[in-house]
This record gives structure tokens, sequence and C-alpha cells, in this order.
């Protein structure tokens, strides 16, 4: 197997260490609740592997298989596109740019509180207006306490010049004008204040949205409720990126009292990005298939056993229909997973060694790259423990004991847990494997993984996500789209270890999985590009996250 794989270059193993995106996700709007959020995106290469499952002629070829061998080769070279003319960006980000901030960058301000605000700079506006009165003395100790930081509308006040003439005609007394003047000033500061943070907040999420949208990131959020809070406020904060439109352009706000009570957002974004930024696209999405005119296909590729006299031990006879290289002569009818067929060697090296494979093991097994790069960064020393929750065909189980893990295989179906065994066998590493049949709320709560008791070193989630239609919704939602519900599940493995890692598909919202990390939480979030495409997204937890200490 090994050299059938193609090793990771050493060209891109450093790519990978540079394109990191940190990002801090405020749960609140007093932005104390943050989670830090780690982008990264690892380069697989398996393209031998590809060019051996299409260099094989189909069994039985007639001339309606060579037609869709044919198809299958062109829909493949539309999602596969390796040439140098569709190249992958090489880092997340824009181009960091060395120019100086312009006075109007206005970043400080989500830092701050507009009482706090007030407090800076209160002496300097109350005896900046005193000047009008004469008092030269004062000028000169309002210039002295100028802040370093001030609103532009601030600078001059000419919005509020009628304001001033019509206190300055009201109270006669000196002292009481300077009492009005300072009342009227300390509240239309909140107000600019608030009016200008709120757009600085909207500014930068939406700077966000789009930036996550280059990248081919499903976030999960609503790019409606990213609009400017008032449309007499203009965005304030100055863009910092080479290849932003300038929408963000300094515009001096006209104070609005509306804003005040304008709701703010659920989360706030600080991205910190290292590299050139260039384009990235999610693969090309097929069509929706339309409804099977003969439903039978699925049902004929499920072999039946009898349950009552089930064994785990692999019968060539009976299990004939589940061996992986006979499937063609199953699945050629299958649309839906022929062209699994057509990357068989992508699934697993030695396919042809007597692996097994059912229906649903074909659309979800974890390819073998991906798998063992997934394996490689979770196997940190041997013997650890890992339980693969979900453990299907045994895709994932495998490479974890290829990689020196002792494994425990948990899957809800027989039959697919038959397959993952005799795989197991296959690749030599069953001994390393203990394989459970049930389901996985009820193996997790068994006394042996209670907390205090667990030997568990990290926890491996690859639930079902609906079939290989998930990808026809915009964004997966992992309540609704995982099956059981993927929090729950999340919440179930939490339990055991802070350790995990979910494999999860590439239109996954973000926000979701920043959401699992919590409060103060970490996560890395890693895109599996395989030959150039994004296949998957796996999210690190724990001490599994880059960064995280060990
Ligand atoms: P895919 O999107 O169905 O295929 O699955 P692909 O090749 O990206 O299709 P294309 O037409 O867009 O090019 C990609 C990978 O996701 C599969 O190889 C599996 O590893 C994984 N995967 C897919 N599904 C439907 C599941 C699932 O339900 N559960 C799990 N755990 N993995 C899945
Ligand atoms: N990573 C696997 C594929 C997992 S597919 C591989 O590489 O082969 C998801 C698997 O979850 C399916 O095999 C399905 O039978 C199993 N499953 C679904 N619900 C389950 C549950 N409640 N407990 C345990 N396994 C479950």
């Amino acid at each position: 197997m090994e050299e059938a794989v193609e090793e990771t270059t050493q060209e891109s193993r450093n790519e990978y260490a540079r394109n990191l995106v940190w990002t801090t996700f405020y749960f609140d709007e007093k932005t104390v609740n943050t989670c830090d959020v780690l982008l990264t995106r690892q380069f697989l290469v398996d393209r031998k592997l590809l060019k051996k499952s299409l260099a094989t002629e189909p069994v039985g070829q007639d001339l309606e298989t060579v037609r869709a061998k044919e198809e299958l080769e062109q829909e493949m070279g539309k999602t596969e596109k390796t040439d140098s003319d569709e190249k992958l960006p090489t880092s997340f980000g824009s181009k960091k740019t060395t120019r100086p901030l312009p006075r109007s960058w206005l970043g400080w301000i989500e830092k701050m509180d507009s009482k706090a605000y007030w407090e800076s700079i209160n002496e300097y506006l109350i005896y900046k207006e005193m000047d009008e009165q004469g008092q030269e003395e004062l000028l000169h100790k309002a210039v002295k306490s100028k802040p370093a930081m001030i609103l532009p509308c601030h600078e001059k006040l000419k919005n509020y010049a009628d304001d001033f003439v019509e206190i300055g005609a009201k109270y006669e007394d000196p002292g009481k004008r300077m009492e009005a003047l300072a009342k009227f000033l300390e509240r239309r500061c909140h107000q600019d204040f608030l009016a200008l943070w709120a757009s600085a907040r909207t500014t930068r999420c939406r700077k966000y949205l789009a930036k996550m949208e280059r990248l081919g990131i499903a976030t999960g959020l609503n790019k409606k409720k990213f609009t400017v809070p008032d449309d007499t406020v203009t965005p304030l904060i100055d863009s910092d990126d080479s290849d932003d439109d300038g929408e963000e352009a300094a515009v001096e706000p006209q104070a609005s009292s509306s804003v005040e009570t304008q709701p703010i957002y659920d989360v706030l974004y600080e991205v910190y990005e290292e590299g050139a930024h260039l384009e990235m696209k999610l693969g090309a999405k097929s069509e929706r298939p339309q409804a099977q005119a003969q439903p039978s296909v699925e049902e004929a590729a499920t072999p039946v056993y009898d349950m009552a006299n089930f064994s785990f031990a692999y019968d060539p006879e009976k299990d004939a229909q589940l061996l992986a290289s006979n499937a063609y002569e199953l699945f050629h009818m299958d649309k839906e997973i022929r062209k699994y067929w057509f990357q068989r060697y992508r699934l697993f090296s030695r396919l042809d060694q007597g692996v097994l494979m059912d229906r649903e093991g074909w659309f979800s097994v974890t390819p073998e790259r991906i798998a063992s790069h997934i394996a490689q960064r979770m196997v940190t020393r041997p013997g650890m423990v890992i339980i693969d929750g979900f453990a299907g065909v045994g895709g994932n189980s495998i490479q974890f004991a290829l990689h020196g893990a002792y494994v425990i295989a948990v899957d809800l179906d027989p039959i697919r847990l038959k397959c993952a065994k005799r795989n197991a066998e296959v690749y030599g590493v069953a001994e390393h494997i203990e394989f459970i049949c049930g389901d996985f709320f009820h193996v997790l709560s068994q006394q042996r993984f209670q907390s205090g008791q667990s030997i568990i070193d990290a926890v491996f989630l690859s639930p079902p996500w609906g079939g290989p239609s998930y990808i026809f919704e915009k964004e997966f939602d992992i309540g609704t789209g995982c099956t059981p519900n993927g929090f729950d599940i999340f919440e179930a493995a939490r339990r055991l270890t802070p350790n995990i890692a979910y494999f999860l598909p590439r239109n996954t919202k973000q926000n979701q999985i920043v959401h699992l990390a919590g409060p103060g939480g970490k996560v890395e979030v890693e895109q599996s590009c395989l030959n150039k495409k994004i296949k998957t997204i796996t999210a690190y937890f724990g001490n599994l996250c880059q960064g995280a200490a060990k």
C-alpha cells in the first residue's frame, strides 16, 4: 500500500505550515467569551491510485458500460481538475501590507466601550467647546488632553454646531452652560460611539464572510444579518486588505439616535492571516439526480442475511456480494455508487486483495489518503487508544491501527462491521482493533468508558451524513444533517475526552463547529484537498488541535 500512495511532498508540508488563519470567535456582544479557531488546509495527493482505478477495464464490458465509464471520466475530469490553470491557492487570507494605518482607521473601537470612550475624551471635548467662549487657558489644557483615540466626527464637532448655539442661548450662567454642554456631549458621544462600533463590527463580519466564501468554507451565518444597522451610518473600519474593493472607505457618520436600539450581532471574527490569498472553490456541484426509474437497483445490491445466525467471520460463498472487486456487476446501474467504483483504489489501495464493502460503505468510506493523514495527526504515540465511533467498513480504524494505535471500532450495522473486520485482516491489523457491534451512545455509556476509569485517548467521529445527496444543500447542518443528531454525538464523546476529531462534509456550517468548541475553547478546522479538490473537512478539538498544549 505504502508505495501506491504518493507521499505528501516536503513542499506541500511547508505549505501546510503556512496555511493558517486564526480566528477569534466571539460568543456574545460583550466580547468576553471567545473561541480560537484555526483554519488549515491539507494538500494530499493520490493520483497514482486514481489512475490505477481508471486504467482498469470494467468487468463484463458492453457498449453501455463503456459509455458509462466515459461519462464518469468526464465527470471526474470536471471535478478532479489538476491542471496548472486551476491551481489551488497557496495559502489562506490576503497579502499583508505594511502601509501605515490611515488616520481614519478605527480598529480600536471594537475593543472599547462607549463609557470608556467618554471617560477618555470628555475633558478634551468640553474644554474644546469652551474655547468658543474665549477661554484661552482652557483651550491650552484641551489641546494637551487630546486623546490618541478619537472618532473623526469628534475632531471638529461640526455636526453639533446648531445644538451648541441653542445651549449657549439657553444658559447665561457660564457654569450652568458648561454643565448643559457636558451633558449634551456625553449623550451624543455614547450615541456616536455605539453607531460606529456597530458599523465597525458589521463591516468586519461582512469581510469575514466574504473571505470565508472565497476560501470555499460554508460559514452557516446569515449574510443578511450583517448589513449596516442604520442607513445613516457608513462603515468606518478602514480595510487593510489590498484586494478589497474600497466599499469600506472611511466616511464621517451622522450621529443617529436610532442606532442605539439596533440589534448587534452574536458573533465577531478577527482573522489573523499569513501569506497571500488566492481563490479556492469547492468541487463543482453536480446536478441533483432525478428520481430513479428503477428504485430496485439499491435493493438488489443489498445482500440478505439471516440475522438470527449472523456470523462476523468472512465466508467467501455467503459474502461474495460484498467483495469490492466484484462490485461493478452490482453497481454499474446504480448512478449514485458508480462514481465511487471508478475511484475504488483511492478508497482502498488493497481493494483487489479481498476488501469487502456494502452499498453504504462505498459512499461513506474515508479515502485511504485522507484516513492515513488523519491517523498521522491523531496517533501521537504507539499504543494510544482511539474509539472510532462510526467505523463503517473500517477506512479510518485500519489507518489508526497501521499508525500504531489500539482501536475500538463501533458500528451499529453488523454487515458493515463484518466488512471492517475482514478489511482489517487484509491490511494485517485486525489484532489491533476491537470490533463492537452496537449503538455509539450505548457503547459509550458502558462502565469501562465512563470518566475516571476511561483509558480513551481520543475519539474519531464520522457519522452518516444522510447519503451522497448531502452536497445538494448549500450548507450542511450538524444537527439535522447527521444521523444521529451531530450535536448529541459530540456531547457524548465530549463526556469521555476533549480530544475529538469530527469528520464532516465540506459544506458544514462553520459556526456550528465553533459552537461545539464552546466559549474559551479551541478548534482546528482542516480542509482535506485531494488532488486539489476539497473533499472533506475534519474538525480537531482538545489537544488534537494544532497549537493546543499537548
Ligand atoms: P462525496 O461528496 O459523496 O464524493 O463524498 P466526491 O468524490 O467528493 O463527489 P463529487 O461528485 O463532488 O466529486 C466525499 C467523501 O466524503 C467520501 O469519499 C466519504 O469519505 C465521505 N462521505 C460521504 N458521505 C455521503 C459520507 C457519510 O454519509 N458519512 C461519512 N462519514 N462520510 C461520508
Ligand atoms: N469512517 C467510516 C465510514 C463511516 S459511515 C469508514 O471509513 O469506513 C457511518 C457509519 O455509522 C455507518 O457504517 C453506520 O452504520 C454507522 N452508524 C449509524 N448510526 C450509528 C450509531 N448510532 N452507532 C454506531 N454506528 C452508527
